[in-house]
């Protein structure tokens, strides 16, 4: 088995104290830190794919989470890059309701390294709480939101209704996360959606 492989299924089976010795060693064998992220993403998606099938119940979901943050803790500083010249404010939360927060993590990351200051509100964000952030930082240029459970999609489209109504202006709404797709962003009237946290990136360059 290679180092990437014992990688992914250390994080599926959620061995938080193996995860980020692995990932160190397979740093320092010469593994590119993209690909390590790509093995640790599948596991949750074997994890996912697990919990559908009944295999699997919330407490392993909540360690394989736990284990890939471990993971991701070691690539942060090869993923974060620097140097880039500031491209302005961009404010991340993951919508109301919803508490997964390891992609939101990482598109933040992504787009701190892309070369914006990231004010990052955490999960489970309130429409008024983005409304005050934004409020309070009217230099803002990015408004980026997560959502990973189709039970509070709506609350994303509450939360970009809000933010579009609010009369506060000079930024631009980027949304993404598992469910949604490109059709949804446009309908709840997003100015972008993006895929995943590369693309996060990118897009947030453009609308800056
Ligand atoms: Co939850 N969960 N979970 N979970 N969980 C999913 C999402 C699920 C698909 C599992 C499944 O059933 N197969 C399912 C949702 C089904 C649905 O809505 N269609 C689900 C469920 C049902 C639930 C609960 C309801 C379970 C329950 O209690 N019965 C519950 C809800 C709690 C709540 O939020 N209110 C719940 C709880 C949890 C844990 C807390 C145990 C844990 C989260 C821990 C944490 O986040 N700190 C958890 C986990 C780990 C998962 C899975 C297994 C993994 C999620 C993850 O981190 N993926 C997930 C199954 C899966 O994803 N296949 C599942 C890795 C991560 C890198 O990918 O988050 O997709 P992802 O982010 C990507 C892209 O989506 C994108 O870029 C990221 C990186 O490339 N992206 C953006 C994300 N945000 C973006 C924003 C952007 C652009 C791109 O622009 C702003």
């Amino acid at each position: 088995m290679s180092k990437i492989d014992d990688i992914k299924s250390s994080v599926a089976a959620g061995k938080t104290k193996l995860v980020t010795g692995l990932v160190q060693e397979a740093l320092d064998e010469g593994q590119d830190a993209q690909d390590i992220l790509s093995a640790m993403v599948d596991a949750m998606g074997v994890v996912g794919d697990k919990f559908s099938a009944g295999e699997i119940f919330v407490p392993e979901m909540l360690v394989a989470g736990k284990a890939m943050q471990k993971g991701v803790e070691v690539l942060k500083p090869i993923l974060s890059g620097s140097g880039a010249p500031s491209l302005g404010k961009c404010i991340i939360g993951t919508v109301a309701g919803d508490l997964h927060d390891i992609g939101k993590n990482l598109v933040a990351l992504m787009i701190g390294s892309a070369g914006f200051d990231v004010i990052d509100l955490g999960v489970d964000v309130s429409k008024e709480k983005f409304l005050e952030t934004i409020n309070s930082n009217p230099d803002v240029k990015v408004v980026a939101l997560s959502g990973l459970l189709t039970t509070t999609m709506p609350a994303m489209k509450e939360t970009v209704e809000a933010v579009k109504n609010s009369g506060l202006t000079g930024f631009k709404v980027l949304v993404g996360g598992a469910p949604i797709t490109p059709e949804f962003a446009a309908s709840i009237g997003a100015d972008a959606y993006a895929r995943d946290a590369g693309g996060a990136a990118i897009k947030a360059k453009e609308l800056a």
